[in-house]
């Protein structure tokens, strides 16, 4: 198979096709470091024409393509196996006016999460996701993952704020549903279908999107906890008693450690504790009151520390935020993105190291994540060629606890192996069947998600 190099010139520019190893090198690893492979060469289209001339000239050569929006993935779903067109789609930046009537917007695959926010803003309204990488990540691998973060406890996650969808299949036809309509019952849904499916069944150009008000008084509380099922347990009186509640972020000393020292921090407390919960309410009018009073009722609480300014409540956020760079300064962790029921989160947490160390004991876990969706993010430093073994006893624990083996970075090909454990026979069946009527030839991210063989 030969990319074919003349009608994707045509197609997007010759400048806007790179071929040399030092133009095409920053799209080639993830954002981890653990995947990379050699595309034949990157595309960078600026329309849905481009993007559909781009895959019918695929299609026509047989060559596959994967799909890479801000390249902050962290499961390998949008770096190359080696040998496809990489397309990358973050020139297709145009967002609309926003619509105030409908509380919407329109905005192009490439567009960064910030820029969404930014955008929102300055028309009084909001975007209801944030997560940490919001300067790179984009709208459409948003779309793609199904993206979480932090705020999906208020506003769940990306699939609640997506209300239409473009995109272009493997056959060059392009969808459109960007009405916006809050209220559509003609059929399967299609724009749901799109999101979560990790460019295997189509490219996604477009979204039509829910907004939300714009909150502009925050608080942040850090609690300290003698451990995870108090954290657990103090969620549904704080959820009951706050509706300004926005995050509920879990966070341990390992990785608390990791954070100040890679980032020269103060200590957040005089000494160490086993758990720490950092709370944030956003509201209209100043929430501080209500969280204090709520977090001073909490059942175990070992201490807490509230900021009510900016300054201060950056620093706090700072030693969750920060979580990701300091692992990725360390070393090439094992990354792994798990959700249990939330009230089984506790028994998670109180396996996970001896599983670990059970198969690398040498290995460092630097565990965190969002409590409210049982949502761990279980990063493993160190365990070198235990990578796949340490995968699977976390994995395995996690499907035993019921759990999802992705929450919310996608399958990617880092746990595309690992899919039965989380989906069944029949569900994976069906997976398949509406992958092969959408993308028979299977050129659209091949063995992400689904595996090759
Ligand atoms: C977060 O919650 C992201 O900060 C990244 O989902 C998690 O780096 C990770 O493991
Ligand atoms: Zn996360």
């Amino acid at each position: 198979m030969t990319a074919p190099l003349e009608a994707l010139r045509a197609a997007v520019g010759a400048e806007h096709v790179l071929v040399d190893a030092d133009l095409t090198a920053s799209y080639e690893t993830d954002w981890t470091g653990r995947f990379s492979g050699r595309a034949a060469c990157v595309v960078r289209p600026s329309e849905t024409a481009q993007v559909s001339a781009v895959l019918t000239a695929c299609r026509e050569a047989g060559v596959p393509v994967v799909v890479q929006g801000g390249n902050t993935g962290l499961v390998g779903g949008a770096t190359p196996a080696g040998g496809e067109v990489l397309l990358s789609l973050t020139r297709l930046a145009s967002l609309g006016p926003v619509d105030v009537a409908a509380g919407q917007v329109t905005a192009g695959a490439g567009v960064t999460l910030a820029a969404l926010q930014q955008h929102a803003r300055s028309a009084g309204l909001d975007f209801g996701v944030d997560f940490a990488a919001r300067d790179s990540a984009t709208v459409g691998g948003l779309v793609a993952t199904n993206a979480g973060g932090i705020r999906v406890l208020r506003y769940g996650s990306m699939r609640a704020q997506l209300l239409g969808a473009e995109a272009v299949l493997a056959d060059g036809s392009v969808l459109s549903r960007m009405a916006g309509l809050q209220k559509d019952g003609t059929g399967y849904d299609l724009v749901s279908l799109l999101c979560g499916s990790e460019g295997t069944l189509g490219v996604v150009t477009a979204a039509r999107l829910r907004l939300v008000p714009r909150l502009g008084a925050r608080c942040v509380a850090l609690l300290v906890l003698p451990g995870v099922s108090a954290a657990v347990a103090l969620l549904p009186g704080l959820r009951a008693r706050l509706p300004s509640l926005s995050a509920a972020e879990l966070m341990f000393p390992a990785g608390v450690e990791l954070v100040r020292d890679y980032a020269g921090l103060a200590a957040p407390f005089a000494e160490q504790h086993p758990a720490y919960l950092l709370l944030e309410c956003i509201d209209r009018t100043d929430p501080t009151d209500a969280l204090v009073e709520a977090v001073s009722e909490v059942a175990g609480l070992v201490d807490a520390t509230v900021a009510s300014d900016s300054a201060g409540q950056r620093a706090l956020w700072a030693y969750r935020e920060q979580h990701t760079e300091a692992i990725g300064a360390a070393g090439v962790p094992v990354k792994l993105d798990v959700s249990v029921p939330t009230g089984r989160l506790p028994e998670l947490c109180d396996r996970l190291n001896g599983v670990i160390s059970g198969v690398a004991p040498a290995a460092l876990p630097i565990v965190f994540g969002h409590v409210n969706e049982g949502n761990l993010h279980v990063n493993v430093l160190g365990a070198g060629d235990l990578a796949e073994a340490v995968t699977e006893a976390v994995l395995e624990l996690v499907a035993e606890l019921s759990g999802s083996i992705s929450s919310e970075h996608g399958v990617g090909r880092a746990k595309a192996a690992w899919l039965p454990l989380s989906r069944s026979a029949a569900e994976i069946a069906a997976m398949r069947a509406i992958k092969g009527a959408l993308d028979p030839a299977g050129l659209l991210n091949p063995g992400v998600l689904l595996a090759t063989s």
